[in-house]
């Protein structure tokens, strides 16, 4: 099974996390988004979108994440992370949702205030203030939903909250606006306890910041 992914882009992160979580160790095919790698000719007859992630599976190929993410789940077996009957349609309801809304917002601010950095480009402030409107409109509705619970669909970590915390990896350095949504910021903080969370997050740091370096900027944090 070969796993096409960067390490610093937060949809691998949830392939990434997924399979770390159910014991499933995929090959790493390395795709380096800043050189462009994601527009080779190679790589798109695989996902003809020029993104990452993809998966191949003997003769499956798949690409989305959250379809990546189910087949593993799916291969893995019984599993909490990926529930069966009712709970299942709450954790795709939630996915579903990440997928049409909330992950609308946050790319464009990664987009605009950090990848551009590496272009040394200046922001589209247009484009940051309608993240900011998409992410006003949107993370009060989770906020609520993980007020007094754990994780987005009850007690246990699922499918769902790699889907929706995803977006907020580069949480500081894209400037995120999340401090108004205590709940989101305790749940985002309390799926790094989870290790499989947490070490897909230091990879995504580490690969970060040897990026950083090479291009020669410094951040504050
Ligand atoms: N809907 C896709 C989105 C994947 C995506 O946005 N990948 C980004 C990295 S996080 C990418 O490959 N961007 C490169 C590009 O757009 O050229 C999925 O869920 O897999």
């Amino acid at each position: 099974m070969k796993h096409y992914m960067d390490p610093g882009s937060g949809s691998c992160r949830r392939v990434g996390a997924t399979a770390q979580h159910l014991g499933i160790k995929p090959t790493e095919v390395f795709v380096d988004l800043l050189m462009g790698a994601n527009r080779s000719p190679e790589y798109l007859a695989i996902n003809p979108n020029g993104m990452v992630p993809s998966l191949v599976d003997g003769s499956v190929t798949l690409w989305e994440a959250d379809v990546i993410m189910i087949h593993l789940a799916e291969k893995a077996g019984a599993t909490p992370l990926w529930p069966a009957g009712a709970e299942r349609q709450d954790v795709l309801r939630w996915m579903f949702w990440a997928a049409e809304h909330f992950r609308q917002g946050p790319p464009m601010f990664v987009e605009e205030l950090y990848l551009k950095r590496f272009m040394g480009l200046a922001p589209d402030e247009s484009r940051v203030a309608e993240g900011r409107r998409r992410i006003e409109r949107f993370a009060p509705i989770l906020d609520a939903q993980l007020g007094g619970r754990k994780f987005v669909a009850g007690n246990e970590v699922t499918l769902a909250d790699f889907a929706l915390a995803a977006p907020l990896s580069h949480m500081v350095r894209a400037k995120l606006p999340f401090d108004p949504y205590p709940n989101i910021m305790a749940w985002n903080a309390r799926l790094h306890e989870i290790p499989a969370w947490r070490d897909t997050g230091v990879r995504l740091r580490a690969r970060m910041d040897k990026a950083a370096d090479a291009a020669g900027l410094r951040f504050d944090d």
